[in-house]
């Protein structure tokens, strides 16, 4: 790429703001993996609409790869420019556009953090569910490019759900209004849902009508302390059956261990191997049947131990240390795996499962945690310090086939919430039949005839 092509960039869109420092090309060339060396031709920070479409236009023109990029939270490569692509960031493009309180819509720009979602839900008396750690950097766009998941989908459900319209460039440039908010849209492809999680493969998603929901009622949360894996899905049921969950999430002593070295603060004595955080309506009956469901837990030796939050900052203290964990990890480099199972297919699964990484990692540190209530787990793998970075993938790779090959017969994913990005696309097969496959190839060449959308990501 000459400096010509980019000197016709600026040519066409003379206000364009337009990043070539190395400081920029690295913080913007990458996300939260840290396994690629970014390498961007450049980083464009459009202001509107119009400049994402110069921008496309002009990408199409002289052949050059775009990125699109939000937050760039991600954890595995979606957001990566390591080939001279051009980053499309929509950092500048952070506003709130509208807010309609009959429809309970917010229409926003793609660049918003999710965070600043839900303070602008909050300041007309509603919110957006969706939710998860990384709110504060993450960006609404790179949610909807994901189909975000978190740690409320157990009561609200994925990003897809709450995404009444989107505004979208396709790859040629042209501008898509895909569902315009409507509730029922019943003529023909439901393109806005085929843009929700296509990693930025098929359009660079520029604005959102999210919808709003009622805040939740009030809530308890319980921290638990379990004697083993069985026990965890005895105690999801019984849980489930007696109150109305907001949030189950679960982590390991490993997991445990690093957080509270990390910072946060212990709240259950003694050595537990697996814990779980839970968020449930909490008005008077129910704080009765949270009680009665922890006894019952206990009697059948499902539950070692527990603590009932008595105050906001205890259940954010709670909170913290499920929260805190991907942070306290990071550290370690960990090689990460986010799967999706039928909460019914877990029990078999997480046995063959516990067998086979304890036979194929006997000397790494596997950390599990996740939203066993969802059927969603990560399983991070941390890097032992003898072992260089590379050395430390392959071996993790040949394991990751052995897991998706394991997925594959108990019908699970690969990815359930971040994504299939650099670090996944060579198991997408085992989620996704070839039939599949060769029909997504061929919704993407509609979309992005040629292929300079996102090159790379999604499939090998
Ligand atoms: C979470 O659930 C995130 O905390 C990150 O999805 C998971 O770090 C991970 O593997
Ligand atoms: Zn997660």
């Amino acid at each position: 790429m000459t400096d010509a092509s980019l000197a016709g960039l600026v040519a066409r869109l003379p206000h364009l703001r337009l990043l070539t420092e190395p400081g920029d090309l690295e913080h913007y060339g990458r996300d939260w993996t840290r396994r690629w060396t970014p390498a961007p031709l450049a980083i464009a920070l459009p202001a509107d609409v119009a400049e994402v479409q110069g921008i496309v236009r002009w990408a199409n023109e002289q052949g050059v790869a775009v990125v699109p990029s939000g937050g760039r939270t991600g954890l595995s490569g979606g957001a990566v420019a390591a080939n001279g692509e051009l980053v499309l960031s929509l950092e500048r493009m952070n506003r709130v556009l509208g807010f309609d309180a009959v429809d309970r819509t917010l229409t926003v720009q793609a660049g918003m953090t999710l965070h600043a979602v839900h303070e602008a839900a909050k300041e007309h008396g509603l919110i957006y569910p969706v939710d998860f750690a990384a709110r504060g950097s993450c960006s609404i766009g790179g949610n909807i490019a994901t189909n975000a998941g978190g740690i409320r989908v157990i009561r609200y459900g994925n990003t897809r759900e709450w995404i009444a319209g989107l505004t979208v460039v396709a790859g040629n440039g042209e501008l898509l209004q895909l569902n315009r908010g409507l509730i029922k849209n019943s003529s023909g492809y439901d393109l806005r849902q085929l843009m929700i999680g296509s990693e930025g493969t098929l359009g660079v998603v520029v604005e959102a009508t999210l919808r709003l929901t009622d805040p939740a009622p009030p809530s308890q949360v319980m921290l638990l302390a379990l004697p083993n894996m069985d026990a965890l899905m005895e105690v999801f049921a019984l849980f489930r059956s007696r109150l109305t969950l907001q949030a189950f999430e679960f982590f390991t002593d490993v997991a445990l261990r690093h957080v509270l070295a990390h910072g946060a603060q212990r709240a259950i004595d003694g050595d537990h191997p697996y814990y779980v955080v839970t968020e449930f309506d909490a008005d008077e009956s129910s704080q009765d049947a949270a009680l009665a469901a922890f006894e019952v837990g206990l009697d059948h030796g499902w539950i070692s131990d527990g603590v009932i939050a008595q105050s906001e900052a205890q259940a954010a203290a709670l909170w913290r240390v499920r929260e805190g964990i991907t942070e306290s990890l990071a550290p370690h480099k960990p090689y990460k795996n986010d799967i999706s199972l039928r909460i019914s297919a877990l029990p078999d699964f997480l046995h063959e499962i516990q067998g086979l990484l304890g036979r194929e990692y006997p000397h790494f540190e596997v950390v599990w945690f996740g939203h066993i209530g969802d059927g969603n787990l990560h399983i991070n793998v941390l890097r032992p310090e003898h072992l260089s970075d590379g050395d430390f993938i392959a071996q993790c790779e040949l394991v990751t086939k052995l897991l998706a090959d394991t997925l594959q017969r108990h019908g699970g994913s690969i990815s359930a919430e971040h994504g299939i990005g650099l670090v996944k696309r060579a198991y997408l097969g085992s989620t996704r039949s070839e039939a599949e496959i060769a029909l997504m190839r061929g919704v993407k060449q509609v979309f992005d005839p040629k292929g300079l959308l996102n090159p790379g990501k999604l499939f090998g």
